[in-house]
């Protein structure tokens, strides 16, 4: 009896032990097997820009290389066709165009992200994740008046991320200094920055005034305060020491996000890694100018392609790319002349950033909205082209599964099997948006609805859209949108207002 009754406490001290070791095992796999999630966001750069999307007059083997044994998409979308507002959706699954502010901002501009708002960022690091964004931020910081030599807030660190290395808006707009955790990075107190997107600071070398100071020349808006020999929009004061180098950004950035990867692979991390290339002004480091016979325009996309290659390197030695979602991606299509003399235009030469689409930035056209679209995850991501529809506003939703969370939006759709290349079942469909303006894709078609205003933007010579008719396009059948079918199709057009309206109102 008494060893009988040993016997069943040492079973059960047995199987509770088993219980609890199992338990002890199980927990810390489960947080090993949350992958790292990395984006990789171009600014500007087009459908047609990537050798893997049939570019011929450029060389982009490091994106040719995620795109070739990933999932390339051919449907892949921006929410709009600039910057903030993509960004907007980007971070926080939501259709910017529900957002008044989300428009192309100024410097000087506040955050228009609520702090009480569901951001992707949020959302992974309540699954345990370190997430970090370095680059181009462009959504706006503080509440109303910036004072740049203080603390900075709200900004990137209270909308989810833990780490912070940015330019507040673009490399075009003052104020051209690093921002780190929201203070100004090597800013000397005794020369203060000031920032004004109104007047100038009394004294101040202007672009307009003092063309004879420019190495690159402004061709239109562009024409204020002058840093590095390049004028910008906007006007800045102070801040000489931590001013940066337009040649190093590349680098720099590249410097920061591999010192993200290397100080935080102990835990699932998140990186958001915002290039700044190709958007103006185009300044290659020395290295790469005349890289691909394109002008400063072709020798970013070149070195932006490196950076991501250099990247990707850091990731396998570190040991980490089996463990590691990337997704590229685009904020907009693509823009030849953006403001600067740089001889994108003279020496694009065959080069078309658009591929087949048409229109490029700021346009309702497929080539404003639609960019490449790559998601890259060694070992778990099988080599494949997908045509479903896919749109960076879904990201919230599909890398929430990812991470077993199961926040969403009203606009994010899970498309996490389409992202990984296990479903085709992408988007039924999607509003695209252009500066305020919106348009509806379903199934094969596409829709603008009428919109007053000039049909060309003439200083960067694009078609953005605007016509006083509806307009109807098959993609199947005219990926280039030359034949309106709005007046053939009436029944077709009638079910794609419908739709259309259904989501943004009549
Ligand atoms: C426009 C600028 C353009 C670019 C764009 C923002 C002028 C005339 N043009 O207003 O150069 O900066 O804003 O681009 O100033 S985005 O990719 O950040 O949306
Ligand atoms: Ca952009």
């Amino acid at each position: 009896m008494y060893i009988a009754r040993t016997l069943f406490f040492a079973l059960t001290l047995l199987v509770f032990a088993c219980k609890t070791e199992k338990k002890d095992q199980t927990e810390p796999e489960e947080q090993a097997s949350l992958p790292n999630i990395v984006i990789i966001y171009a600014d500007d750069l087009g459908y047609g820009e990537l050798g893997a999307y049939g570019a011929t007059e450029l060389q982009t083997p490091n994106l040719d290389h995620l795109a070739n044994n990933g999932m390339r998409f051919t449907n892949g979308y921006a929410t709009s066709a600039t910057c903030t507002p993509s960004r907007y959706a980007l971070l926080t699954g939501s259709y910017p165009w529900r957002n008044k502010s989300a428009k192309i901002l100024p410097g000087t501009a506040p955050l228009i992200i609520d702090t009480t708002q569901t951001t992707l960022p949020k959302v992974l690091k309540q699954q345990g994740y370190t997430t970090g964004i370095v680059g181009k931020w462009h959504l706006g910081l503080g509440s109303g008046h910036v004072d740049w030599n203080q603390a900075i807030s709200p900004g990137p660190n209270e909308v989810g991320f833990d780490h912070s290395y940015i330019m507040a808006a673009t490399q075009d707009r003052v104020p051209t200094v690093y921002i780190e955790n929201g203070k100004v990075d090597n800013l000397d107190p005794n020369d203060p920055i000031q920032i004004d997107y109104q007047n100038n600071f009394p004294g101040e070398p202007t672009g307009k005034d003092n063309p004879e100071l420019l190495k690159m020349k402004w061709h239109h808006g562009h024409d204020n305060s002058i840093v590095n020999g390049i004028s910008r929009i906007g006007f800045m004061k102070g801040g000489e020491a931590a001013k940066w180098v337009d040649e190093d950004m590349a680098d720099t950035f590249l410097a920061e996000a591999k010192r993200f990867v290397k100080e935080k692979k102990d835990q699932p991390f998140f990186l958001y890694y915002a290039l700044q290339q190709p958007h103006v002004p185009r300044t290659p480091h020395p290295r790469f100018v005349g890289s691909s016979g394109m002008g400063p325009r072709g020798d970013v996309i070149v070195e932006a392609d490196w950076c991501v290659g250099e990247f990707v390197k850091t990731l396998e030695e570190e040991g980490l790319l089996e463990n590691t979602l990337i997704v590229f991606s685009s904020d907009n299509g693509p823009v030849v002349n953006d403001g600067y003399y740089d001889d994108s235009v003279e020496k694009l030469g065959d080069h078309k950033p658009a591929g087949p689409l048409r229109g490029g930035k700021y346009s309702l056209f497929e080539a404003g909205t639609r960019v490449p679209f790559i998601t890259y995850w060694k070992g778990k991501i099988s080599p494949g082209t997908s045509d479903a529809m896919v749109s960076q506003v879904d990201l919230l939703a599909s890398l929430a599964a990812l991470v077993n969370s199961d926040a969403t939006t009203q606009d994010s759709q899970d498309l996490l099997d389409v992202l990984m290349g296990k479903s085709t079942n992408g988007r039924d469909e999607l509003i695209i948006e252009a500066s305020t303006r919106t348009a509806f894709r379903k199934g094969d078609w596409a829709m603008i609805p009428p919109y007053d205003g000039p049909a060309i933007i003439k200083t960067v010579n694009i078609e953005i859209g605007n016509d006083p008719e509806y307009q109807l396009y098959n993609l199947k059948e005219d990926l280039g949108q030359q034949h309106n079918l709005a007046k053939s199709h009436p029944e077709k057009l009638a079910e794609m207002k419908a739709a259309y309206e259904k989501i943004v109102g009549s």
